[in-house]
């Protein structure tokens, strides 16, 4: 049974999704993808996702679910990514070893392929600047990058299967156009995670898939699409697991798995928050002074617009025994 907590809109001003949220020197930063009113057609290939630029938000107090939202303006511009043509997705940020600031990126390059890019600054805020070009090797979407306190390294996490093109990829290069997928009883397209380099700006190793498994140690089918990955990775340690989540795309939901280590496998626990108003769901989970928190989105707003998305926040909690109380997505009977 699904816990009804109260909730927030974050941000009423403007239409953003796909909420990245780190704490960086005590201040709670959000790195959303920035939707607009489009006129991309709605497809399966989510080209109705059409985004041009990221903005940064900081929470301006110490309570997520009370404290002021400040936009700091535009962090990054498509037009400023050299290789990048069109649809800047779900980013994420870290702070480097050497101070600095880190967004992660997934854009369509000029053949329509998705890259991840890299962008720096020396404020948590931006402007950021593109690299010239993706990071070698990249593909797919979503990307969320944990700095592990276990070894001081940074682990990329990425992938999304339909219009995400992670379907396309085997062994990390491209099979084919992306229409197949293996048989429902076959395990399921993973998710990838992978080292990055010390300098940030490659990857140090191949990508690795991001095995999800039920109790008795079988990988999820292709065919169990209400717990096999989709999209929307988010990484977060808890009382020293690891706890992988995401989004079960077209069952609308997210769920989570938890591991022993920042590669996994990880083992299936079970759904965080159920289908929100809207087709896509996306989160991030965060500790901000002594509460958990989830950070999403829904298409409340936009009464259902689904390229037209607001992010909302709300208070996570934990048993005992280390799972995650499972969230009421809907908030009124309407939705
Ligand atoms: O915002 C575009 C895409 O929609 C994201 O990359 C997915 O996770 C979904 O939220």
């Amino acid at each position: 049974m699904a816990k009804k907590v109260e909730k927030r809109y974050l941000f009423p001003e403007d239409y953003m999704a796909d909420p990245s949220v780190h704490v960086f020197d005590g201040k709670l930063y959000i790195y959303p993808s920035h939707d607009w009113e489009s006129a991309a057609p709605d497809d399966d290939f989510g080209s109705e996702y059409d985004m041009k630029d990221y903005h940064v938000l900081s929470l301006e107090g110490k309570d997520p679910m009370t404290s002021p939202v400040k936009d700091n303006g535009v962090a990054l511009d498509i037009k400023d990514v050299p290789w990048a043509r069109r649809q800047l997705w779900d980013c994420d940020v870290v702070k480097g070893r050497d101070g600095r600031y880190y967004m992660y990126f997934p854009a369509k390059d000029k053949t329509d392929i998705f890259r991840c890019g890299v962008a720096i600054s020396d404020s948590p805020t931006g402007p950021f600047k593109a690299q010239p070009d993706p990071i070698r090797g990249s593909y797919s979407i979503d990307m969320a990058v944990l700095h592990d306190d276990a070894d001081d390294e940074y682990y990329m996490y990425f992938g999304g299967i339909w219009g995400g093109q992670l379907q396309r990829y085997e062994d990390n290069l491209a099979k084919d156009c992306g229409t197949s997928y293996p048989d429902d009883d076959q395990p399921a397209v993973p998710g990838r995670v992978v080292k990055l380099s010390k300098d940030m700006l490659q990857f140090a190793e191949d990508p690795k898939p991001v095995v999800i498994v039920d109790e008795e140690g079988k990988p999820i089918t292709v065919g169990d699409n209400e717990r096999r990955f989709f999209e929307a990775s988010w990484m977060h340690k808890y009382k020293g697991k690891y706890y992988f989540s995401y989004s079960t795309g077209d069952t609308h939901k997210l769920c989570y798995a938890i591991g022993d280590n920042p590669y996994g496998p990880f083992t299936y626990k079970g759904v965080i928050l159920t289908p929100v108003f809207g087709w896509t769901t996306h989160h991030s989970i965060v500790k901000y002074g002594r509460s958990w928190y989830l950070f999403h989105h829904d298409s409340g707003p936009s009464n259902g617009i689904n390229r037209l998305r607001s992010l909302k926040v709300c208070k996570l909690s934990y048993r005992q025994d280390g799972t995650i109380v499972t969230i009421e997505g809907l908030d009124k009977d309407k939705e």
